[in-house]
């Protein structure tokens, strides 16, 4: 390749890089699995770890493969112990590169082929992925979906327990991508272990942050033997998965499949950079995690006095960051927020049952909380939506206030630390 072609190469990548960060930094990021890094994070990130190699046998985080981890393994040691003291859990796996591969590896190492399996489906938020792995490898499951109530928009606990006592699933699979309220844990738990040989699987992802904070269910204090979760949603980590119990056997079972099965070498800047991040819930967590909710409550209400149909508003609409919304009467979900995204708001689709009409526009505040965001600019926000939602307005009429809004309110990020302020907060 000419020296020529190379630089044009160059100059487009950091051209693209650079109109994705302006545009999605003028842009009302509502994507209920994404957050954006404090310093602290970012900085880990872009560390000397990222390029090392750090591969411990079992659960010994001193049996090293690799000469040069002196300093890895205390690194390691410390982002454990704060994974642990923070979730209040006996046992951590930090090396899942995702959620989605955490969840993964907890089912290879606890089921066999043909096993069953129930899990939360697409209309419950279920991340699926049992049925995915059955699907798209040669490791057939047997998945039935968890009885959802589309009403309270949680699992209807009376007919999953009749449905376990039927079907003595391996693996019970709870937790959801629309998660607006908490799972029955300790009622599908208590089957479980009358039942004898099912393990129940708790997918925080969505809510880990507000587990972190104590402000939604405690899913291993309520009987799940197993939490599985990606580290970067209302938890504003880096990409990446974890698995926490408190089961000595289970867990030394799953991290044998996570390394070597899954992952040979983690990342161990993710590593770092979730102690980072833990140590800056220790801190600012409580504040944030409360004004989250707050602010998801009042999305949800200000998007019903604006003629939005929100789910669960007979329940408040959320206990979460999440408010999950029906497209108008006569709006397609995918039309609806492609309008979104053309007047600056980005959002995403979620299915939902037919009854609710198979789907809707699923918005997180976790971001925008933590860009500032008070519950007077969610108003705002909900205004925004309304006027391409309710009130079809052109889009670029709307892209203009959305700009105003981002720039002149949410600037302060206030529950963001550098390392420096963190290490003051301990
Ligand atoms: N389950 C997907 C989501 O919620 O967006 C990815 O984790």
């Amino acid at each position: 390749m000419s020296g020529r072609a190379q630089t044009d190469d160059l100059r487009t990548l950091l051209g693209l890089i650079t109109a994705h960060e302006q545009w999605r930094g003028q842009c009302l990021n509502l994507v209920a699995s994404e957050n954006i890094h404090s310093p602290s994070v970012a900085q880990l990130l872009a560390s000397d770890l990222s390029g090392r190699y750090g591969d411990y046998h079992g659960r010994d985080l001193r049996r090293r493969k690799y000469q040069g981890t002196r300093y890895i393994i205390e690194i390691e040691e410390l982002a454990d112990r704060l994974a642990r003291s923070l979730f209040g859990a006996r046992y951590a796996e930090l090396r899942p590169v995702s959620g989605h591969l955490a969840a993964a590896a907890v089912i290879l190492a606890l089921a066999r082929p043909g096993d069953t399996v129930l899990e939360v489906d697409r209309n419950g938020g279920g991340h699926r992925t049992a049925a995915k792995l059955s699907a798209s490898t040669q490791f057939p499951l047997v998945v039935h979906p968890v009885p959802f109530d589309p009403h309270e928009h949680t699992v209807d606990a009376e007919r999953t327990v009749a449905l376990m006592r039927e079907l003595r699933p391996r693996l019970v699979i709870l937790g959801s991508s629309t998660f607006l309220f908490p799972h029955p844990v300790k009622a599908v738990a208590d089957t479980a272990r009358d039942l004898g040989n099912t393990v129940v699987i708790y997918d925080g992802a969505h809510v880990l942050g507000l587990i972190a904070a104590g402000r939604f269910q405690a899913p291993l204090v309520e009987g799940a033997h197993l939490l599985v979760s990606s580290t970067h949603k209302v938890l504003p980590g880096p990409q990446g998965g974890l698995i926490l119990s408190d089961d000595e056997a289970l867990i030394a079972r799953v991290s044998e499949a996570v390394h070597p099965g899954l992952v040979a070498n983690h990342h161990l800047a993710h590593v770092a950079a979730l102690a980072a991040v833990l140590l800056e819930m220790r801190a600012t967590g409580d504040a944030y995690t409360q004004r989250t909710i707050e602010n998801a409550q009042a999305l949800g209400a200000a998007l019903a006095g604006r003629g939005l149909t929100v789910i669960g508003a007979h329940r408040g609409y959320t206990q979460s960051h999440t408010v999950v919304i029906q497209p108008p009467s006569g709006q397609n979900a995918s039309t609806a927020a492609d309008q979104l995204e053309a007047a600056g708001i980005i959002t995403s689709v979620c299915s939902l049952d037919a009854s609710l009409g198979g789907a809707g526009l699923r918005l997180g505040v976790q971001e925008i909380t933590r860009a500032g965001a008070t519950p007077a600019v969610v108003d705002e926000v909900a205004d925004l939506i309304a006027e391409v939602l309710i009130r079809r307005r052109a889009a670029e009429s709307v892209t203009l206030k959305v700009r105003r809004l981002v720039t002149d309110r949410l600037g302060a990020r206030p529950f963001d630390l550098t390392l420096e302020e963190s290490s003051r907060h301990a």
